[in-house]
């Protein structure tokens, strides 16, 4: 890209204090400090439908059919078993095989107490990552597995299929839960849940690396890690012996089935990282610098994968609890909750203690959201901000995707300006549009599309990734943003740039947004009046919107009007750095 300026920068006008200031004065300056009937400009409840999956092309298959065939499967997987026990082979094999695991030896016997501690800790901490996490899914209620979000390529969805209505938008597809599911279940409460989910993620994940160390100090792993082959065998052994109805006799004191111990397995040592990874995997800043990973795991495909992860832990705890429950429930809850191996009481009382502050918690929690969003917002912001600051330092280079890379469908989102004054610029196709730029700048300019235009062309092919789950891949033509630092020479005072739109967001006031002024001399932040090679269209921001890389996609502001460089955001509308962040409880940095 050249930067240098083949004409003197144009100085036709000045974007002055007073101008900032009347432009200032049509933000919205409300502290919102409460979920109520307004939110999200009072958008009403929208329940989805029982979730979906596509079979070839366009047919859908409602899972809710696999309650009577999982029944029916059952009945006939018991049959089965009965029946194939009797057979001299099978009974032979399972002479052989038992089922129960071999243990190295020295393997330490019985539970120490801080099995009990991380046992506890991690299933409070698993009902709040769980139901804030469907309340993310909810907001955008389909999963794709190529990195495009195109409708009716979805290979799961509970949603009706997109309608065909022309600006169609993302928030619309938005679904509600029940207050108890999701935390919290309003419809488009993502901001609030991201708090949740990744706030709590890391006091989940602190968990977990203390039990991995725990584990692995004290031989407890031994227990838990498929040492010998014949771990398989006997598993298939335990399987027969559950499905047949004559269950093996429990001796989870000493070492559990083979079954039991691979189950453990995968979701003490495979589903955590696995959940982790898939998590990373839809930070637009991550995947924006790892962009070869990225190819092969888009954005897409680790929400898929996230999901199921979410479904192996549900089918676990179904099936745990339901063991636990059935194979002497006093002595399994002594053995987790007392560090006893007896069958007194003692275990279960302390158990139902355990359960009487779960479901306090679980009941709290939605309604201490929506009554005290901004402590929720403060708290999550407080354990993840740091690991959001870190990745917002990646400066990636364009280059990796390809023209044939560029989404089929792009998602229209937001709120769609419809201010006279814009009308008006629009119907004259920007003619007279001005871009003001100016505050804490040497040489503030109003620069014309023709203007714009004439400086140094800079096109990048990238993916955008909104906060609700969806992507796509397009070209954007424009004006990186250091050749409008280099222009404007930003004073050293100046530490963000607030984008001001020509649009209100939902709930009246202009949408804005503030970026760390760091951000802007990157490779990939830009101005775009194009669009996969034609002039941007209304619905994507015409005639000028932002692109920032390592952003996530409400930040991008659309139909701009005004760049104006502060020291601070915080006298700006609410005060908190954007539009979403006072209406929505959005962060002011979101890298992941
Ligand atoms: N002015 C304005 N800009 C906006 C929004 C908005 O509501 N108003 N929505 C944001 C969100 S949430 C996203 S994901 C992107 C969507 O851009 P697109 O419609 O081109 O896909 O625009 C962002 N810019
Ligand atoms: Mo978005």
């Amino acid at each position: 890209m050249g930067e240098s300026l083949n004409e003197p920068p144009p100085t036709d006008s000045d974007f002055g204090a007073g101008a900032r200031m009347s432009l200032r004065s049509e933000l919205d300056a409300t502290q919102h400090s409460a979920v109520d009937e307004h939110w999200a400009g009072g958008v009403q409840p929208q329940y989805g439908v029982a979730p979906r999956i596509r079979i070839g092309q366009n047919k859908w298959f409602n899972l809710l059919w696999l309650i009577p065939i999982g029944l029916l499967l059952l009945i006939v997987g018991v049959a089965v078993a009965q029946g194939i026990r009797e057979l001299p082979t099978v009974q032979a094999f399972m002479q052989r095989y038992p089922g129960e695991s071999q243990l190295l030896p020295g393997a330490p016997v019985g539970f120490p107490a801080w099995v009990g501690w991380q046992h506890f800790l991690n299933m409070f901490f698993m009902i709040f990552i769980i139901r804030s996490g469907i309340t993310i899914l909810a907001d955008h209620p389909r999963l794709y597995w190529t990195r495009h979000a195109t409708p009716g390529k979805d290979w799961l969805r509970v949603q009706k299929p997109v309608p065909a209505t022309p600006l169609y938008t993302a928030k619309q597809d938005s679904i509600t839960l029940p207050d108890g599911v999701g935390l919290p279940g309003r419809r488009h409460s993502i901001g609030l849940a991201r708090w949740w989910h990744l706030g709590i993620d890391t006091l989940w994940l602190a968990n977990g690396l203390v039990f991995y160390v725990l584990l692995f100090t004290t031989g407890q792993w031994m227990r838990l890690v498929p040492l010998r082959w014949d771990i398989f065998p006997n598993a298939v052994s335990v399987a027969i012996q559950y499905l047949s109805l004559q269950w093996p006799t429990e001796s989870g004191w000493n070492n559990y089935n083979s079954l039991q111990l691979l189950a453990y397995f995968i979701t003490v040592f495979i589903a955590p990282p696995v959940a982790l990874l898939t998590g990373m995997g839809m930070s637009p800043a991550l995947s924006t610098r790892f962009r070869w990973v990225n190819r092969f795991f888009s954005i897409q495909v680790a929400r898929s994968l996230h999901f199921l992860v979410l479904c192996w832990f549900l089918l676990f705890i179904v099936i745990h609890v339901t063991l636990v429950v059935t194979t002497g429930a006093l002595r399994n809850l002594n053995h987790m909750y007392a560090s006893q191996n007896t069958s007194s009481w003692t275990g279960f009382w302390i158990f139902a203690a355990s359960m009487v502050v779960i479901i306090l918690g679980w009941v709290a929690a939605t309604p201490f959201t929506y009554r005290h969003p901004r402590a929720v917002q403060r708290v999550g912001f407080a354990l993840v901000g740091p690991a959001q600051r870190l990745l917002e330092h990646v400066d990636s280079k364009p280059g990796e995707y390809t023209e044939k890379d560029i989404s089929p469908y792009f998602w229209h989102n937001g709120n769609y300006p419809d201010s006279a004054n814009y009308k008006q610029l629009q119907a004259n196709g920007f003619v007279d549009y001005k871009l003001a730029v100016g505050g804490l700048v040497e040489n503030p300019v109003e620069l014309s599309l023709d203007k714009l235009r004439a400086l140094p062309y800079h096109e990048q092919i990238t993916q955008h990734f909104c906060i609700q789950g969806w992507s796509g891949v397009a070209k954007w033509g424009g004006v990186s943003m250091q050749t409008i630092l280099d222009i404007v020479r930003p004073k050293p005072e100046a530490k963000w740039v607030v984008f001001y739109s020509f649009a209100n967001g939902p709930e009246g006031g202009l949408y804005y947004d503030a970026h760390a002024i760091g951000q802007m001399s990157y490779h990939l932040t830009m101005l775009a009046y194009d669009m996969n090679g034609a002039p941007l269209s209304f619905g994507h921001g015409a005639p000028l919107r932002l692109r920032n890389e390592v952003e996530l996609g409400f930040k991008m502001v659309k139909w701009i009007q005004a760049i104006e460089f502060v020291e601070s955001f915080a006298g700006i509308g609410g005060g908190l750095g954007g539009y979403n962040n006072d209406h929505e409880f959005f962060g002011y940095r979101q890298s992941i």
